[in-house]
């Protein structure tokens, strides 16, 4: 195993000291090692992969050092247009060392949207012209594996990868949460009231744990899950949902976001404003942080989503922040339609013995748009 101190030394003696990127739970640790050795203008959490791309080459212009950026490598498709038309060494020559959680390995049991992007992840690199190693817990020689990566992103100015196994990082010490725990709710409890109000309707949630927290509730009810678990592609599933909500007007479409994702493709909150269908409502639970992968913190803190929500062309925005709160803006959901932003401002946190969902996203599919050809008219509902 390699020890994250070890491994930020080795970089830093190397002169990296800039890190940007979307975190992973595969590198946590080296996360929680750089929130505690770094300070926030040299460590940054970014909105995506492709920003965080374009964080380093910023950094690069400015300093004339390169920077790194970690990623799952779910993330490589966000990165992949600013790695080849901005830092590839055929554009502007940018050197970066990538840090890429490799989800999805060969062999080794994961979750069914990682599968496809492990399988292709070597190839997709090599297709880019990225080279790359691959450390795990049995790399002995990783210093050297390291060395190699970092002196090739100079001779050839442009990006090198190191592919992380599972549990190739050694742990360290979990930080004190920098975030408040003003909220009193939790992902879990608050999803509890709002499938209870509103869990006949058309559902998308978002990617992490609150699709697997929707799962378990509809499980613990007895129900089938009639949900879309959008459990890739974070940041789209309000994108999903708009293009359900637009086709189906006649039917009231819930997204369940997460702040990271929301920003992650904020972009899409401009385009749902501009159509603001009216049967579509935006559940943002805001817990500060990335909290499926470890709690790093996103800039949700300081965004004002009311403002945001107004500026984008949401007509309506609510704000809940415990039970009854969160009950009474699901009425008012309930009872008038208007696009809405709702933002749940919930504590971090999550049950140790989570389940994961059981059945396969195309079972899911079928589920959902059997559930679409079915579902009552929402609005009819309403006035009866
Ligand atoms: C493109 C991409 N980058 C990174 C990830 C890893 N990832 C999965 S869930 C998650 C955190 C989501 O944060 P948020 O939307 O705030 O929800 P929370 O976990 O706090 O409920 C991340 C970073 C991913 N799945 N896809």
């Amino acid at each position: 195993m390699i020890d994250p101190q070890i491994f930020v030394k080795m970089l830093s003696d190397s002169g990296i000291n800039f890190y940007a990127g979307v975190p992973d739970s595969l590198l946590s640790e080296l996360c929680n090692c750089l929130a505690d050795n770094l300070d926030e203008t040299h460590y940054l959490i970014c909105a995506n992969e492709g920003s965080s791309i374009a964080l380093a080459t910023g950094h690069y212009l400015a300093t004339g050092t390169p920077g790194a950026v970690y990623m799952q490598n779910s993330g490589l498709g966000n990165a992949l247009n600013p790695l080849l038309s901005l830092a590839d060494p055929e554009v502007y020559a940018i050197p970066m060392l990538l840090i890429i959680g490799f989800r999805g390995e060969p062999g080794i049991k994961d979750e069914p949207q990682h599968l496809k992007q492990g399988r292709v992840q070597n190839a997709l690199l090599d297709a880019a012209e990225i080279p790359y190693r691959v450390l795990g817990k049995e790399s002995l020689d990783y210093p050297l594996l390291i060395q190699e990566m970092l002196d090739l992103a100079i001779l050839r100015s442009g990006p090198t990868a190191l592919v992380i196994r599972k549990g190739c990082f050694q742990s360290y010490r979990i930080l004190p949460s920098p975030l408040p725990q003003s909220s009193a709710l939790l992902r879990e409890s608050a999803l509890k009231i709002i499938l209870d109000r509103l869990g006949k309707e058309l559902i998308i949630s978002t990617t992490g744990k609150c699709s697997r927290e929707v799962f378990e509730i509809r499980r613990q009810q007895a129900l089938p899950c009639r949900d879309f678990l959008t459990v890739g592609s974070m940041g789209h599933a309000s994108s999903i949902a708009l293009g359900i909500a637009l086709e189906k007007p006649d039917k009231r479409v819930i997204c369940l976001d997460g702040d990271g994702a929301l920003i992650m493709h904020m972009g899409s909150l401009a385009v749902i404003g501009k159509h603001h269908p009216p049967n579509f409502i935006h559940i943002v639970l805001n817990n500060h942080c990335h909290e499926s992968v470890g709690g790093q913190p996103t800039p949700s803190e300081l965004l004002d989503l009311k403002l945001l929500a107004q500026a984008a062309g949401y007509p309506r925005y609510l704000f809940a922040d415990d039970p009854s709160s969160l009950e009474t803006a699901l009425e008012e959901c309930r009872q008038h339609f208007a696009c809405t932003l709702l933002e749940v401002l919930i504590h971090p946190g999550s049950r140790e013995d989570l389940g994961r969902p059981s059945s396969s996203p195309r079972d899911n599919k079928q589920e959902f748009m059997h559930l679409i050809g079915k579902a009552k008219n929402s609005i009819e509902k309403c006035n009866q």
